[in-house]
């Protein structure tokens, strides 16, 4: 079951035109030729990421990957609306969002190959370490944008997470406070249509972005394949965040191409013919499209966004194969801010458990 509704905020069609809106349009009115050009881009640099990380999956080199491909409109529209100041507390899908943050891309692929016990240092790009519990970042995120709002800097935070995600107490526990505090946090859900084998319509009877009403708080169904739409309601939600508004709930009505993760086969659960339904709204064509049509896409111009995705997929994969092996002790290295007895017992066993081993010394 696809739950979107007549509400949902489109600013491009899935043929490529404009479509006018009378809250919306305005917010991306800044952006020009070279502007619009810098998001299609992105789009297809992100989607490139992801298919490396796809491949070197397949190839033996990471452990597990978490594909975004579909999903690439709804990162790149949110992860442009940011600001430096704002900070990210994403799932482990994210991965369009981590290169908006200006990840180091030989950080990119830590956690996946098993090298780190996350994938970058949040405070280098203002982005959480990637959440595998369902939903925890949302609290997470509510929690820091109080820090925010008592130190009174003007920055929001934002928590992303899927459609799968809203069922979680975590969620529910984070927008009710939220609202209650009017903290500065914006809730971006990805409704992707699946929580692994599970439907969205089996959880949400009602479309997602209602139940912000219940909390108090606006909430707004964007389509997550027009990336300028994502673009202008994130900026919006960012902006009355940041202003000391209080939260809100964006829904970001994608879908999920790929596999859950690279260890998942959607084939065993989704309907036939849909995925070639949501192909008929592909992100990046429909972006593509809307270049053409205002002649913004010439030759030169796909020649440079292909050469721009190579060296992006060359440094990362330079990157991922050159990520040292950690010094195995090192695990318990950041546990805990300050020294912590169980931890340095736990270290000390296991640090004898390897002086166990023949040759170690
Ligand atoms: C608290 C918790 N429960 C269950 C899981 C197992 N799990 C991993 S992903 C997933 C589905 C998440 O779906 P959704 O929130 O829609 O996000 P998506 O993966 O589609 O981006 C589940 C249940 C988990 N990681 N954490």
């Amino acid at each position: 079951m696809t739950v979107t509704t007549d509400q949902m905020v489109q600013l491009i069609t899935p043929t490529g035109e404009r479509r006018p809106h009378p809250v919306y349009e305005g917010l991306i009115a800044d952006l020009d030729g070279a502007a619009l050009r810098g998001l299609y881009e992105d789009l297809v640099v992100v989607r490139r990421i992801d298919a490396e990380g796809t491949a070197l999956q397949r190839q033996g080199q990471l452990g597990l990957w978490a594909p975004m491909l579909g999903q690439e409109a709804a990162q790149i529209g949110s992860g442009r609306a940011l600001q430096t100041e704002d900070f990210v507390f994403p799932s482990y899908r994210e991965h369009g969002v981590a290169y908006c943050r200006g990840v180091d891309p030989a950080d990119v692929f830590g956690m996946w190959r098993g090298t780190s016990l996350s994938c970058w240092d949040p405070y280098d790009i203002n982005m959480a370490i990637p959440a595998i519990i369902i939903g925890a970042q949302g609290l997470h995120a509510t929690g820091y944008a109080l820090g925010l709002k008592r130190d009174g800097v003007e920055a929001a935070a934002v928590a992303y997470f899927g459609d799968g995600a809203t069922s979680q107490g975590d969620i529910a526990e984070a927008l009710g406070f939220s609202a209650t505090y009017q903290a500065p946090v914006v809730f971006f859900c990805q409704n992707n249509h699946w929580a692994i084998s599970e439907p969205v319509g089996l959880q949400a009877q009602v479309p997602i972005y209602q139940r912000a009403a219940g909390y108090g708080m606006p909430g707004i169904q964007v389509d997550g394949n027009d990336v300028l739409a994502v673009l202008a309601v994130t900026r919006w939600a960012l902006q009355r965040a940041r202003e000391g508004s209080g939260p809100a709930l964006i829904e970001a009505v994608t879908y999920r191409m790929g596999p859950h993760t690279t260890a998942d086969d959607p084939t065993r659960y989704r309907p036939t013919g849909e995925l070639e339904e949501w192909r008929e709204r592909d992100p990046l064509a429909r972006m593509l499209a809307l270049l053409q049509r205002e002649g913004l896409a010439d030759d030169a111009y796909l020649e440079s966004v292909t050469a721009k995705a190579d060296a992006v997929a060359a440094e990362l994969r330079a990157g991922c194969l050159a990520l040292p092996d950690p010094a195995p002790l090192s695990m318990f290295d950041n546990v805990y801010a300050e020294a912590h007895p169980l931890v340095a017992e736990e270290r000390a066993q296991y640090a004898a458990y390897l002086d166990g081993f023949e040759g170690s010394n």
